[in-house]
Protein backbone atom coordinates (compact mmCIF):
# COMPACT_ATOMS: atom_id res chain seq x y z
CA UNK A 1 0.00 0.00 0.00
CA UNK A 2 3.32 1.92 -0.29
CA UNK A 3 4.47 4.74 2.13
CA UNK A 4 2.67 6.13 5.28
CA UNK A 5 1.65 9.59 4.90
CA UNK A 6 3.95 11.96 5.63
CA UNK A 7 3.82 15.37 3.63
CA UNK A 8 0.33 16.89 4.55
CA UNK A 9 0.06 19.81 6.98
CA UNK A 10 -0.65 19.00 10.87
CA UNK A 11 -4.13 19.44 11.28
CA UNK A 12 -6.46 22.11 12.63
CA UNK A 13 -8.18 21.07 15.59
CA UNK A 14 -11.09 22.89 16.81
CA UNK A 15 -13.57 22.72 19.63
CA UNK A 16 -17.24 22.71 18.31
CA UNK A 17 -17.75 23.98 15.31
CA UNK A 18 -20.89 24.11 12.69
CA UNK A 19 -19.72 21.00 10.68
CA UNK A 20 -15.86 21.13 9.71
CA UNK A 21 -17.15 20.79 5.62
CA UNK A 22 -18.02 24.17 5.80
CA UNK A 23 -14.67 25.02 7.93
CA UNK A 24 -12.59 23.12 5.41
CA UNK A 25 -14.53 24.83 2.45
CA UNK A 26 -13.35 28.07 3.38
CA UNK A 27 -10.12 27.03 4.10
CA UNK A 28 -10.29 25.77 0.32
CA UNK A 29 -11.06 28.96 -0.84
CA UNK A 30 -8.66 30.70 0.80
CA UNK A 31 -6.04 28.65 -1.07
CA UNK A 32 -5.20 25.81 1.97
CA UNK A 33 -2.78 22.93 0.19
CA UNK A 34 -3.63 19.87 -0.05
CA UNK A 35 -4.57 17.37 2.72
CA UNK A 36 -5.42 20.54 4.74
CA UNK A 37 -7.50 18.91 7.52
CA UNK A 38 -9.91 20.18 10.27
CA UNK A 39 -11.05 18.14 13.16
CA UNK A 40 -13.69 19.03 15.62
CA UNK A 41 -14.79 18.22 19.17
CA UNK A 42 -18.20 18.61 18.24
CA UNK A 43 -20.26 19.36 15.26
CA UNK A 44 -23.61 21.49 15.90
CA UNK A 45 -24.60 21.09 12.11
CA UNK A 46 -23.10 18.01 11.36
CA UNK A 47 -24.37 17.38 7.43
CA UNK A 48 -25.33 14.02 5.64
CA UNK A 49 -25.82 13.82 2.09
CA UNK A 50 -28.92 15.10 0.94
CA UNK A 51 -28.63 17.30 3.75
CA UNK A 52 -29.73 14.63 5.87
CA UNK A 53 -28.50 15.09 9.79
CA UNK A 54 -24.72 13.78 10.92
CA UNK A 55 -25.00 13.16 14.94
CA UNK A 56 -21.67 14.54 16.64
CA UNK A 57 -21.87 14.87 19.53
CA UNK A 58 -18.57 15.91 22.03
CA UNK A 59 -15.84 13.86 22.16
CA UNK A 60 -17.98 10.63 21.05
CA UNK A 61 -15.96 10.42 17.30
CA UNK A 62 -13.66 11.86 14.92
CA UNK A 63 -15.74 14.55 12.72
CA UNK A 64 -12.82 15.59 10.06
CA UNK A 65 -12.70 17.24 6.82
CA UNK A 66 -9.76 17.27 4.04
CA UNK A 67 -9.48 19.60 1.41
CA UNK A 68 -7.89 18.01 -1.84
CA UNK A 69 -6.70 19.91 -4.60
CA UNK A 70 -8.54 18.49 -7.88
CA UNK A 71 -7.96 20.73 -10.26
CA UNK A 72 -5.33 18.15 -12.07
CA UNK A 73 -7.95 15.36 -12.11
CA UNK A 74 -10.55 14.71 -15.09
CA UNK A 75 -13.71 15.79 -13.64
CA UNK A 76 -15.61 12.22 -15.10
CA UNK A 77 -13.23 10.58 -11.76
CA UNK A 78 -13.84 13.62 -9.09
CA UNK A 79 -16.38 10.85 -7.82
CA UNK A 80 -14.41 8.28 -7.10
CA UNK A 81 -12.67 10.26 -4.54
CA UNK A 82 -15.49 9.18 -2.36
CA UNK A 83 -14.70 6.00 -2.60
CA UNK A 84 -10.93 6.75 -1.83
CA UNK A 85 -12.32 8.10 1.43
CA UNK A 86 -14.14 5.24 2.12
CA UNK A 87 -11.10 2.76 1.35
CA UNK A 88 -9.20 5.52 3.69
CA UNK A 89 -11.82 5.19 6.76
CA UNK A 90 -11.91 0.67 6.81
CA UNK A 91 -7.94 1.23 6.34
CA UNK A 92 -7.70 3.74 9.51
CA UNK A 93 -10.51 2.35 12.07
CA UNK A 94 -8.35 -1.44 11.80
CA UNK A 95 -5.10 0.09 12.02
CA UNK A 96 -5.88 2.59 14.77
CA UNK A 97 -8.52 0.96 16.70
CA UNK A 98 -8.74 -2.87 15.76
CA UNK A 99 -12.45 -2.27 14.04
CA UNK A 100 -13.07 -4.68 11.04
CA UNK A 101 -15.37 -2.45 8.80
CA UNK A 102 -16.55 -2.79 5.40
CA UNK A 103 -18.23 -0.27 2.76
CA UNK A 104 -22.07 -0.10 1.90
CA UNK A 105 -21.65 1.09 -2.01
CA UNK A 106 -21.09 4.07 -2.29
CA UNK A 107 -19.60 4.89 1.01
CA UNK A 108 -21.28 4.29 4.15
CA UNK A 109 -18.65 2.73 6.14
CA UNK A 110 -20.19 -0.22 8.09
CA UNK A 111 -19.75 -3.42 10.19
CA UNK A 112 -21.29 -6.47 9.68
CA UNK A 113 -23.38 -8.79 12.29
CA UNK A 114 -22.29 -12.18 11.93
CA UNK A 115 -26.00 -12.83 12.34
CA UNK A 116 -27.79 -11.35 9.41
CA UNK A 117 -31.06 -10.66 9.99
CA UNK A 118 -33.56 -8.55 7.10
CA UNK A 119 -31.46 -5.56 7.48
CA UNK A 120 -28.05 -7.66 6.18
CA UNK A 121 -26.52 -7.33 9.84
CA UNK A 122 -25.50 -3.71 8.67
CA UNK A 123 -24.72 -1.02 11.31
CA UNK A 124 -22.88 2.42 10.23
CA UNK A 125 -19.98 3.04 11.99
CA UNK A 126 -19.07 5.72 9.58
CA UNK A 127 -20.04 8.15 6.63
CA UNK A 128 -18.55 10.29 4.26
CA UNK A 129 -19.78 13.57 2.50
CA UNK A 130 -17.99 14.71 -0.67
CA UNK A 131 -18.32 18.28 -1.50
CA UNK A 132 -16.80 20.19 -4.68
CA UNK A 133 -15.49 23.85 -4.08
CA UNK A 134 -15.31 25.55 -7.60
CA UNK A 135 -13.16 23.76 -10.54
CA UNK A 136 -9.86 22.95 -8.30
CA UNK A 137 -10.96 21.44 -4.82
CA UNK A 138 -13.45 19.04 -3.14
CA UNK A 139 -13.79 18.66 0.44
CA UNK A 140 -14.01 15.68 1.87
CA UNK A 141 -15.93 15.01 5.04
CA UNK A 142 -15.35 11.93 7.07
CA UNK A 143 -17.47 10.76 10.42
CA UNK A 144 -16.56 7.92 12.12
CA UNK A 145 -18.29 6.68 15.62
CA UNK A 146 -15.82 5.97 18.33
CA UNK A 147 -17.43 6.58 22.04
CA UNK A 148 -21.40 5.99 21.23
CA UNK A 149 -23.42 3.50 23.43
CA UNK A 150 -26.01 1.80 22.53
CA UNK A 151 -28.64 3.49 23.85
CA UNK A 152 -26.99 6.94 21.95
CA UNK A 153 -26.93 5.55 19.12
CA UNK A 154 -30.45 3.67 18.94
CA UNK A 155 -32.45 7.38 18.40
CA UNK A 156 -30.95 7.31 14.95
CA UNK A 157 -32.75 6.69 11.67
CA UNK A 158 -30.49 4.02 10.62
CA UNK A 159 -29.01 0.63 12.63
CA UNK A 160 -25.67 2.32 13.97
CA UNK A 161 -22.61 0.95 16.29
CA UNK A 162 -19.14 2.65 17.42
CA UNK A 163 -15.31 1.17 17.81
CA UNK A 164 -16.62 1.15 21.51
CA UNK A 165 -18.99 -1.30 21.03
CA UNK A 166 -17.53 -3.15 18.59
CA UNK A 167 -15.07 -4.08 21.51
CA UNK A 168 -12.69 -2.02 19.70
CA UNK A 169 -9.43 0.45 21.15
CA UNK A 170 -11.56 3.86 21.37
CA UNK A 171 -8.50 5.90 20.75
CA UNK A 172 -9.50 9.23 19.14
CA UNK A 173 -6.06 10.68 18.56
CA UNK A 174 -5.07 7.50 17.55
CA UNK A 175 -7.57 6.87 14.86
CA UNK A 176 -6.72 10.53 13.49
CA UNK A 177 -3.18 9.59 13.18
CA UNK A 178 -3.86 6.58 11.09
CA UNK A 179 -6.77 8.14 9.16
CA UNK A 180 -4.14 11.00 7.97
CA UNK A 181 -1.87 8.34 6.45
CA UNK A 182 -4.39 6.12 5.12
CA UNK A 183 -6.62 9.39 3.22
CA UNK A 184 -2.77 10.58 1.62
CA UNK A 185 -2.25 6.99 0.34
CA UNK A 186 -5.48 6.23 -1.00
CA UNK A 187 -5.89 10.00 -2.20
CA UNK A 188 -2.34 9.35 -4.13
CA UNK A 189 -4.10 6.02 -5.90
CA UNK A 190 -7.22 8.23 -6.48
CA UNK A 191 -5.09 10.78 -8.08
CA UNK A 192 -2.96 8.36 -10.03
CA UNK A 193 -5.72 6.25 -11.54
CA UNK A 194 -3.96 3.31 -9.51
CA UNK A 195 -6.77 0.56 -10.05
CA UNK A 196 -5.21 -1.61 -7.23
CA UNK A 197 -7.52 1.10 -5.33
CA UNK A 198 -10.03 -0.89 -7.04
CA UNK A 199 -9.35 -4.52 -6.09
CA UNK A 200 -9.08 -3.02 -2.48
CA UNK A 201 -12.56 -1.70 -2.78
CA UNK A 202 -13.95 -4.40 -3.81
CA UNK A 203 -12.51 -6.72 -1.44
CA UNK A 204 -13.91 -4.58 1.54
CA UNK A 205 -17.35 -3.97 -0.76
CA UNK A 206 -19.95 -5.72 1.51
CA UNK A 207 -22.92 -4.98 -1.28
CA UNK A 208 -21.07 -7.08 -3.67
CA UNK A 209 -23.42 -10.15 -3.64
CA UNK A 210 -26.39 -9.32 -2.38
CA UNK A 211 -29.72 -8.92 -3.68
CA UNK A 212 -30.76 -5.17 -4.49
CA UNK A 213 -33.58 -3.38 -5.97
CA UNK A 214 -32.80 0.16 -8.18
CA UNK A 215 -35.25 2.78 -8.76
CA UNK A 216 -34.46 4.01 -12.30
CA UNK A 217 -36.47 7.09 -14.40
CA UNK A 218 -37.34 3.69 -16.91
CA UNK A 219 -38.58 1.62 -13.41
CA UNK A 220 -37.34 -0.80 -10.81
CA UNK A 221 -33.86 -3.05 -11.55
CA UNK A 222 -34.43 -5.91 -9.18
CA UNK A 223 -31.10 -8.44 -9.42
CA UNK A 224 -27.53 -9.83 -7.44
CA UNK A 225 -24.89 -7.24 -7.14
CA UNK A 226 -22.49 -8.92 -9.47
CA UNK A 227 -19.23 -6.37 -9.15
CA UNK A 228 -18.25 -3.10 -9.33
CA UNK A 229 -16.35 -1.45 -12.10
CA UNK A 230 -13.54 0.77 -12.36
CA UNK A 231 -15.60 3.59 -12.79
CA UNK A 232 -17.28 3.24 -9.44
CA UNK A 233 -20.34 1.78 -10.80
CA UNK A 234 -22.79 -1.08 -9.24
CA UNK A 235 -23.29 -3.68 -12.08
CA UNK A 236 -27.07 -5.23 -11.12
CA UNK A 237 -27.73 -8.43 -13.10
CA UNK A 238 -30.75 -9.97 -13.10
CA UNK A 239 -29.67 -13.25 -14.84
CA UNK A 240 -30.64 -11.45 -18.55
CA UNK A 241 -28.88 -8.06 -17.99
CA UNK A 242 -26.76 -6.25 -16.39
CA UNK A 243 -27.20 -3.06 -15.64
CA UNK A 244 -24.84 -0.17 -14.38
CA UNK A 245 -26.06 1.82 -11.30
CA UNK A 246 -24.37 4.90 -10.63
CA UNK A 247 -24.31 6.77 -7.20
CA UNK A 248 -27.31 9.13 -7.31
CA UNK A 249 -29.40 6.52 -8.24
CA UNK A 250 -31.95 4.78 -5.01
CA UNK A 251 -30.62 1.39 -4.22
CA UNK A 252 -32.53 -0.52 -1.77
CA UNK A 253 -30.93 -3.36 -0.35
CA UNK A 254 -32.75 -7.12 0.45
CA UNK A 255 -30.59 -8.83 1.76
C1 LIG B 1 -23.26 10.33 5.47
O1 LIG B 1 -24.44 10.83 4.98
O2 LIG B 1 -23.11 9.21 5.88
C2 LIG B 1 -22.13 11.35 5.50
C3 LIG B 1 -21.71 11.71 6.89
C4 LIG B 1 -20.52 12.65 6.87
C5 LIG B 1 -20.22 13.19 8.24
C6 LIG B 1 -18.95 14.00 8.24
S1 LIG B 1 -18.44 14.41 9.85
C7 LIG B 1 -17.29 15.53 9.24
C8 LIG B 1 -17.96 16.24 8.08
N1 LIG B 1 -18.72 17.40 8.50
C9 LIG B 1 -20.04 17.26 8.24
O3 LIG B 1 -20.91 18.10 8.49
N2 LIG B 1 -20.25 16.06 7.67
C10 LIG B 1 -19.01 15.32 7.48
P1 LIG B 1 -25.71 9.95 4.65
O4 LIG B 1 -25.34 8.77 3.85
O5 LIG B 1 -26.70 10.91 4.09
O6 LIG B 1 -26.18 9.41 6.05
C11 LIG B 1 -26.91 10.22 6.93
C12 LIG B 1 -27.81 9.29 7.74
O7 LIG B 1 -26.99 8.53 8.62
C13 LIG B 1 -28.79 10.05 8.60
O8 LIG B 1 -29.99 10.26 7.95
C14 LIG B 1 -28.94 9.13 9.82
O9 LIG B 1 -29.92 8.16 9.55
C15 LIG B 1 -27.62 8.41 9.88
N3 LIG B 1 -26.71 8.98 10.89
C16 LIG B 1 -26.64 10.25 11.36
N4 LIG B 1 -25.65 10.38 12.24
C17 LIG B 1 -25.07 9.16 12.33
C18 LIG B 1 -23.99 8.63 13.09
N5 LIG B 1 -23.25 9.39 13.91
N6 LIG B 1 -23.69 7.32 12.93
C19 LIG B 1 -24.39 6.52 12.10
N7 LIG B 1 -25.42 6.96 11.36
C20 LIG B 1 -25.75 8.27 11.47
Amino acid sequence: MGEAGVTWPAPVLLGATASTNDDARRLALEGAPEGTCVVAEEQTAGRGRLDRTWSSPAGAGLWASFVIRAGDVPRDRWSLLSLAAGLAAVDALAEGCRVRAELKWPNDVVVVAAACGGDGGLRKIGGILSEAVGDDAIVVGIGLNVDQGSAELAALSVKASSVMLEGGRPDRPALLVSLMGAMERRVGQWRSGDLAMMGDYRAVCTTIGRLVSVDLPAGTVSGHVSGIDDDGHLLVSDGEATTRITSGDVIHATI
